[in-house]
């Protein structure tokens, strides 16, 4: 057994990052936010890596804060420094990361957990998966990006009604919602995510890159400024090898193969 908080595996171009305190259904810790932080840090420079998997030890993804951590919940000063030195930049890289994220929630995700799920690029979930907005249950509001994420995903009435209620959803509700992508049954979820991994990590990796950018910049831009934003990165990844491959496969009427640049 690894002591790691986060343990970190790869397989071919693809990163798997596992939260590892499966006894508080990997509740986050401020260690355990600083071994995330920096293992998103190393795959971000890692030009081998071409997509990343993040998921949760044992029968959780992630409760959120544990909240028997002194140091980062006893008062608004402590709270307000933990969301903005180590949720807030957490959450900023997996929205930068150049490489796609999945998130594999493989059971409950509450809290800045259910949070985390949502910035991730895509979400994938067990079936018995639950999403659970349980900040309203012990008096705080959804941070980690939840108040940006949720009702961007799901619309406003939706998203008040997760962030008022508190109440868990089950994993194929959110499919219907459009808060995740899919859900597929609990003994199916480790295959159905490696291929997806596998898959992404094949694809034109800086196209890739610049595609989470754009739809990123989306969220706050007019149409105007979206349409000149497109033009720009377009532009680079005109310039990219793989645009190059992606045409000349598609002209000789064979398979492209992409090397992420
Ligand atoms: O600095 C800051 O605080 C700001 C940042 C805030 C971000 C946040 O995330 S605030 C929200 C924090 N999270 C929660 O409020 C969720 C609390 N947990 C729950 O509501 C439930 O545990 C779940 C809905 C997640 C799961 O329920 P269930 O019935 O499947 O499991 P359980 O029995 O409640 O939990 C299993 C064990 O994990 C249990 O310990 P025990 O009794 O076996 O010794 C439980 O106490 C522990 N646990 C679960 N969540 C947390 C936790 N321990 C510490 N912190 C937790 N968040």
């Amino acid at each position: 057994m690894s002591d790691a908080l986060v343990l970190v595996r790869r397989e071919g171009a693809v990163a798997h990052l596992t939260l590892n305190r499966p006894d508080r259904l990997n509740s986050f810790t401020l260690a355990m936010l600083g071994e995330l932080s920096a293992a998103l840090s190393d795959l971000d420079g890692d030009d081998d890596v071409r997509a990343v998997v993040l998921t949760g030890a044992g029968r959780g993804f992630c409760a959120g804060q544990d909240l028997t951590d002194h140091e980062a919940v006893d008062d608004s000063r402590a709270i307000r420094s933990v969301v903005e030195r180590h949720y807030n930049p957490v959450v900023r890289q997996i929205r930068a990361l150049r490489q796609p994220v999945i998130a594999a929630v493989n059971g409950v995700a509450a809290g800045a957990g259910c949070s985390l799920a949502l910035s991730c690029d895509i979400a994938v979930a067990a079936a018995s998966a639950k999403f659970v907005n349980a900040f309203v249950n012990i008096g705080l509001i959804p941070d980690s990006g939840g108040t940006y994420f949720l009702p961007r995903l799901v619309g406003q009435a939706r998203a008040l009604g997760l962030a008022l209620l508190g109440e868990p959803i089950e994993a194929q509700k959110a499919v219907e919602w459009g808060l995740i992508w899919k859900a597929v049954p609990d003994a199916g979820l480790a295959g159905e995510v490696d291929a997806l991994a596998r898959r992404l990590a094949e694809l034109p990796t800086a196209a890739i890159a610049l595609i989470k950018e754009a739809i990123n910049l989306s969220g706050h831009h007019s149409l105007e400024q979206q349409l000149a934003t497109e033009a720009e990165l377009q532009a680079r990844a005109a310039e990219t090898e793989d645009y190059q491959e992606g045409r000349a496969a598609f002209l000789a009427k064979r398979k492209p193969r992409f090397i992420g640049r």
